[in-house]
């Protein structure tokens, strides 16, 4: 099979959170595969908040179009929340993949109720909503916040990480759920060169834990693998032909719309 080109979209503005997906991602990645991680130039440094997604969300959608111009295979949003995921799959044929649904997806496959892990509690009714427009709820046993912030996960110092595994092994005792799925991209990394938290404490603690990076990683090679690409009929057709205005300009392309 020839290469696959995977374009994994950090939606927040951290350059070293981008590295921390991007290396997470190679890691699982098959021998075809390339990653080619990015982010938006302009934007929210951590998304926490409905208003953070708003604005992650149209940084999301600018490196969807520039992927699809550079004709890449495949698309991952590597963030909890998969800010502007079904806007994004109007703009593209190729998959379109979030790493919460990812993560949640694979999880209902080797559990009957999994238990999320993420970062501030006020996330959390960002991963119920997710888990209700996907049709997930009965699969959760309960959802859990480590009441740290996202950047806390790129300190450097492991409390954040630490603080994951403490709750993932509460999680366990509490919730009489078989599967934890860690709720932020960048959970993946630990401090010290620990290469995936997920894997480790999958082995330490006996019970999936999943992350959405790389489960989105094997999701988006087994689509292209079977040459499923992304629907153009119905509500997922490119979006009406129309010229935006002002700094919207940007999404335009030659047929003077976003096709
Ligand atoms: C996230 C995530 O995955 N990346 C980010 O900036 N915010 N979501 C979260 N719940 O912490």
């Amino acid at each position: 099979m020839s290469r696959i080109r995977i374009q994994i979209i950090n939606p927040n503005t951290s350059q070293a959170m981008t590295e921390i997906i991007a290396n997470a991602a190679r890691e699982v990645a098959g021998a075809g595969s390339e990653i080619i991680a990015v982010c938006p130039s302009d934007g929210v440094p951590s998304i926490e908040s409905h208003f953070d997604e708003a604005i992650a969300a149209l940084g999301v959608l600018e490196q969807i179009k520039a992927g699809r111009e550079q004709g890449v295979d495949g698309h991952i949003i590597a963030c909890f929340g998969d800010p502007g995921l079904l806007a994004a799959r109007e703009l593209a044929r190729a998959p379109v993949i979030g790493i919460a649904e990812a993560a949640m997806h694979l999880a209902t496959l080797v559990s009957t109720r999994f238990s999320i892990v993420t970062t501030l509690p006020r996330t959390l009714i960002i991963a119920r909503h997710l888990l209700e427009r996907y049709g997930f709820s009965q699969h959760c046993a309960a959802l859990h916040a480590i009441d740290l912030p996202v950047q806390a996960l790129e300190d450097g110092s492991g409390r954040a990480q630490r603080k994951v595994r403490d709750c993932c092994i509460q999680a366990i005792k509490a919730d009489g759920c078989g599967a934890i799925v860690l709720g932020c991209g960048a959970i993946v990394l630990g401090c010290g060169g620990m290469a995936d938290l997920a894997r480790t404490l999958s082995a330490e603690l006996d019970v999936p834990v999943i992350d959405g990076v790389s489960a989105a990683v094997k999701m988006v090679e087994s689509l292209v693998a079977l040459g499923l690409s992304t629907s153009k009929h119905g509500d997922l057709a490119w979006p009406e032909a129309k010229l935006l205005s002002g700094k919207f300009h940007r999404f335009n392309s030659g047929g003077g719309s976003v096709r």
